[in-house]
């Protein structure tokens, strides 16, 4: 007999589909997307399609596994779970009784985005060990301080409203990989007249089937705000009443305008003038406009500047006026739905205790003193494939006096530094609750079926953990279903009906504070004390930064003297069959992605004497990594690109193209900068013969 469940994609993306698992003899045998869903409406993505291949995939992890080997080896033996927990609890009990309960680390991302197995549960072990609290800031760190700074969290205009707007501008997103269902929405606005333009330095397929590709240098889009302020500025259309009600900081803004002219936004951003130019009137004389800003741009070391910068576009031109007007990066605080409450309920006690930015992973293991971190417990995250800094980040997992547990699905990476590794459940096998970034919907995943092997969902683990450590604290021992049931406990969701027996039922619920339709900050009323948009902020003043929208430039792409050295910027996005690094092992995504693979333009691979289907090297002083050559039109000169997070130990050499990334703060909110990455690229002498037409970018 087959039965459906409903469910919903785990992964770290905006799109956060509901699906369907078809499950026959106790098996999931099929998945598909939920076509009521109003924003995925039945369509999953090529990666998701094949996610049930790492059900039983030969790297799934089934049992609790003790290291035999030497770190960084991954040799196991089985353990129980008993033996397992216990060697934990001996761990952990060992590096808090030699340097106190911060000296224990837990490092976590979204692996998984549900708030009952990524979040709640270890926010509430580790809170009450008094465990070291994590920064977690390798993602949006930069966007997040700027949007506080700026509007006082994130907002925006329904991405289901882009059809009503008459230019789209795509900055620093490649939705086709990364919010492919919004991509259905780019095309009804064109459809109804709207003009689309990408701002990438890269020609990613977004850029190539947009009406309008804009090329800055990396790490310049700050620049490039400002000249389009000014261009909307010179052509009159400041919206100056709107400015006058709905800002603070406009007087002082505008005389900042008077030193970007046009030409100056350019030449930093290394565009021609009439791009620049052409785009500030297109902006001055088209409402409403939708800015869909991407993380992209925010991955450098101006980064919140350049995304406060192009958040103040949308206030100069009047566009929080209109329906679908304004700027819009992720849906996140725009919910109903929230797990703050519930992380850190007001009935468990904790201790206050540090925090350590997981951006700085490699500092952290290596140099992080008073006290050092001793003990460190991964879930949900493939820190040694993903981190800057890559071969730091090894020598602090090698420490000898480091206690490392991975809570894994699959022998990643990382789990290769485990010394207890505890084995975890996919997502039909548990149950969660889950929001949305990328639109205003919740959704419930149903168990489907039993978990593989001895597998235990995160929340399960930490139960038992905590029950191992003498922790046995209520609200530690709450179940799957308790826990999502206290997440909605709240008048908000009361109010608007959402409850787990309407999510289980549907599978899906709407669940925005701001309607569909509207135009919700048409008045003010930004998430912020003066609901006003804050072009000049006292919180920045108040941490010494410039108050005011402005420009900060990148550390390494503006580094002339590097520059002599490692004459290449690499940019390192999201590639379209991974997820980050997770579906780096599964053959069939391998297949799609093929090997590192490193574009660049014609002019700079002439010079070095590379064509496409060459082995080489790319480096710089903090590692290297081997790729592909891919010679083609997919970057500017000057600039090369691969994808972000393939597996060390499916490259040669072990390495990627995190061995080479650095470990610097972004200006504000202590975010990663990925893209700020000066390199260089030789040639090794192999030539791949037939590898020119294997070159497909997965961009
Ligand atoms: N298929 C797939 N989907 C994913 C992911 C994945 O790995 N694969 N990752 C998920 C995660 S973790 C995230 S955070 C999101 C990220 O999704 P996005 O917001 O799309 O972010 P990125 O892919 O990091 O970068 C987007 C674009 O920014 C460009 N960019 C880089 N530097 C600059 C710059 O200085 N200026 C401008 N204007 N553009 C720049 C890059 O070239 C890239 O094309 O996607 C999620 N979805
Ligand atoms: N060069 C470069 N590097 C980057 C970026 C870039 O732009 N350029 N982008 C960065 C960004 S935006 C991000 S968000 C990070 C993401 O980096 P990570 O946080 O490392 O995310 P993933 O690579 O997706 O790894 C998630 C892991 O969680 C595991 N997992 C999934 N579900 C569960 C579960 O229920 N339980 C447990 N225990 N484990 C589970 C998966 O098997 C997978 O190994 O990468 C960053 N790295
Ligand atoms: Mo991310």
């Amino acid at each position: 007999m087959a039965a459906t469940v409903r469910g919903a994609c785990p992964l770290d993306c905006p799109d956060t589909c509901s699906w369907l698992v078809t499950v026959e003899n106790g098996r999931a045998v099929s998945l598909r997307g939920d076509r009521d869903h109003p924003f995925t409406r039945g369509a999953l993505c090529g990666k998701v399609n094949r996610y049930l291949d790492g059900l039983d995939a030969p790297d799934r992890v089934l049992h609790p596994l003790r290291r035999v080997g030497e770190k960084g080896e991954g040799r196991f033996e089985r353990a129980s779970w008993e033996e397992a927990l216990g060697l934990v609890a001996t761990g952990l009990r060992g590096a808090i009784g030699r340097h106190g309960p911060e000296s224990v680390l837990p490092f976590y991302f979204a692996g998984t985005m549900g708030l009952v197995q990524g979040t709640v549960m270890g926010e509430r072990l580790f809170r009450a060990l008094g465990a070291s609290r994590l920064g977690l800031t390798i993602c949006t760190g930069a966007a997040k301080a700027a949007a506080r700074a700026t509007f006082g969290g994130y907002v925006g205009p329904d991405p289901e409203d882009m059809p009503h707007a008459k230019l789209v501008v795509l900055w620093g997103a490649s939705l086709l990989s990364t919010n492919v269902h919004q991509w259905r929405l780019v095309l009804e606005a064109r459809e109804r007249g709207a003009h689309v333009v990408t701002i990438d330095p890269l020609r990613t397929d977004t850029a190539g089937r947009s009406d309008e590709h804009i090329a800055p240098l990396p790490g310049t889009d700050g620049a490039l705000a400002l000249g389009l302020m000014r261009a909307v500025l010179d052509a009159g259309a400041a919206d100056r009443d709107w400015l006058e009600r709905h800002t603070i900081g406009w007087p002082e803004l505008e005389q900042r305008l008077g030193e970007w002219p046009v030409e100056r936004a350019a030449a930093v951003c290394g565009l021609d003038e009439r791009e620049v130019r052409g785009l500030g009137e297109r902006l001055a004389a088209t409402r409403p406009t939708t800015i869909r800003l991407g993380l992209g741009l925010q991955r450098h070391s101006g980064g919140a500047a350049a995304y406060r910068a192009i958040c103040a576009i949308p206030a100069v031109t009047g566009d929080w006026r209109h329906v679908g007007g304004g700027v819009v990066t992720l849906t996140s605080g725009q919910l109903l739905v929230t797990d703050g409450p519930a992380a850190a309920p007001p009935d468990l006690s904790y201790p206050p205790a540090r925090t350590v930015n997981m951006s700085r992973l490699a500092e952290a293991l290596t140099e992080l003193d008073g006290p050092p971190v001793s003990a460190l417990v991964v879930y949900d995250s493939n820190p040694a494939a993903t981190s800057a800094d890559q071969l730091r980040v090894r020598r602090g997992l090698e420490r000898d006096d480091l206690f490392t547990v991975v809570l894994e699905q699959r022998l990643t990476d990382t789990t290769d530094y485990a010394d207890v590794v505890l084995p975890a459940t996919m997502q039909p096998e548990h149950a969660d609750l889950h929001v949305a970034y990328g639109h205003h919907y919740v959704a419930w995943n149903e168990p489907a079926v039993a978990p593989a092997g001895e597998c235990l969902p995160n929340a399960e683990i930490f139960r038992r953990l905590a029950a191992a450590l003498g922790l046995d604290h209520p609200r530690l021992r709450d179940s799957d279903v308790e826990i999502a049931r206290q997440i909605l406990d709240t008048p908000e969701c009361r109010a608007a009906g959402i409850t787990l027996e309407r999510l289980r039922e549907r599978g899906w619920l709407r669940a925005g504070t701001i309607e569909r339709g509207t135009a919700p900050y048409a008045d003010g009323g930004f998430p912020n004390e003066s609901g006003k948009v804050e072009l000049r902020s006292k919180g920045l003043a108040a941490l010494g930064h410039d108050p005011l929208v402005g420009y900060v430039p990148p550390v390494e792409v503006a580094d002339e003297v590097l520059a002599e050295r490692y004459p290449l910027v690499l940019v390192s996005p999201a590639g379209r069959f991974m997820t980050s690094s997770s579906f780096g092992s599964q053959p069939w995504h391998r297949a799609k992605t093929g090997p590192a693979r490193v574009h660049l333009h014609p002019a700079d691979a002439a010079r070095r004497g590379i064509e496409t289907g060459d082995e080489v090297r790319v480096g710089n002083d903090r590692g290297s990594f081997l790729a592909e050559a891919v010679v083609d039109d997919t970057t500017r000169p000057g600039v090369a690109c691969t994808l972000k997070a393939p597996w060390a130990k499916l490259s040669p050499e072990g390495t990627t193209v995190n061995a080479t990334t650095p470990e610097r703060d972004s200006d504000l909110g202590g975010g990663p900068t990925y893209h700020d990455n000066r390199v260089e690229v030789e040639p090794v002498g192999v030539r791949r013969a037939g590898a020119r037409e294997a070159a497909v970018a997965a961009l």
